[in-house]
């Protein structure tokens, strides 16, 4: 007798999440990768560097793609980070296009008239349906629909997990048949410095106010793990001296806080007991230097 063995063909390719600042696309990821890969935070341009997570199946992987919210440069940090946003375009095989309830199309006409005359599957998704009634809601996907006539348009909440698994099925049902990109353990490209720099940078962007996050770049100098503990130390860089002061705070308490929370979601992530010294130098300009932001990792 003979036997058939039916083998299902695997399936591979980079899922790019693009759309305007603060719109939820880093909580969309991370809904996708069950992991706190991103950081989020109510403010815009929480994300500076396009963040890799892989989603692994049996017969697939996703390569989901987070990118920054897609500005009009104004210094050449922005400008390396709408560098991350066009590369995105360029690999992807299926598109995220995500708007948020109430926001009209992009104002960088070029990326929209991309993401219309885009030849792989464009998924239109309106986020943060939760707030907002069911008469608005319904508006909104006729006039998504009318306007990017070639995606597939869902209302979702990411943060809510609402219609979260539908779009993941329907990826998987798009994606290219491939043999996977990556091992099949690995959850994302990025170090583990990395994780760690962004950490830091979320409390920073949550507890200060103005330009101040927006001047801020961090960078781990040690990092060392034994069985029991992983020691770190990284420094806060700032633009000015003035910065500096209001970083560490009256008797160095502002800066204390951000490392006590930043430790506390590290030790989550590593799941292993975190030391972190933190202090604060000034780096006059680095966000215009290009040599520098190199060094930081933006040079794609
Ligand atoms: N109500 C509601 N809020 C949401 C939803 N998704 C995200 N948010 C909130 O929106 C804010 C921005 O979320 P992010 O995921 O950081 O947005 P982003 O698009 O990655 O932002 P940038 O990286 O700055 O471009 C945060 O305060 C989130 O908690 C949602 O479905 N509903
Ligand atoms: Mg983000």
């Amino acid at each position: 007798m003979q036997t058939y063995i039916l083998k299902m063909k695997h399936k591979a390719g980079y899922v790019n999440i693009i759309g305007n600042p603060n719109v939820g696309k880093s909580t969309l990821m991370n809904a996708f990768v069950g992991e706190r890969l991103s950081i989020i935070t109510s403010k815009a341009q929480t994300t500076r560097h396009r963040i890799l997570g892989i989603v692994n199946g049996e017969d697939f992987q996703i390569l989901f793609s987070d990118t920054p919210g897609i500005i009009k440069p104004a210094y050449e940090l922005q400008e390396s980070m709408m560098g991350f946003v066009k590369s995105a375009f360029e690999d992807a095989d299926i598109l995220i296009y995500m708007v948020e309830i109430g926001e009209k199309e992009l104002k960088d006409e070029k990326f929209f008239n991309k993401i219309k005359h885009s030849k792989i599957p464009v998924l239109l998704l309106i986020n943060k349906i939760d707030k907002s009634s069911q008469e608005e809601v319904e508006e909104k996907l006729l006039y998504w629909k009318e306007k990017v006539p070639n995606a597939e348009v869902t209302l979702i909440s990411a943060l809510e997990n609402f219609n979260v698994q539908g779009v993941f099925n329907r990826i998987v049902e798009l994606l290219p048949e491939s043999p996977p990109f990556y091992p099949k353990d690995q959850l994302t490209d990025k170090p583990e410095r990395f994780f760690i720099n962004e950490a830091i940078r979320e409390k920073i962007l949550m507890h200060y106010k103005k330009e101040i996050p927006y001047s801020v770049e961090i960078e781990t100098e040690e990092f060392f793990e034994s069985e029991k503990i992983i020691k770190i130390r990284s420094v806060i860089m700032v633009e000015r001296e003035t910065q500096k002061g209001i970083i560490i705070g009256h008797k160095g308490a502002a800066l204390k806080r951000v490392g006590i929370e930043a430790r506390k979601d590290l030790e989550k992530f590593f799941d292993k007991k975190i030391h972190l010294e933190l202090y604060v130098k000034v780096n006059k300009n680095w966000r215009s230097d290009k040599r520098q932001l190199r060094r930081f990792g933006y040079n794609d």
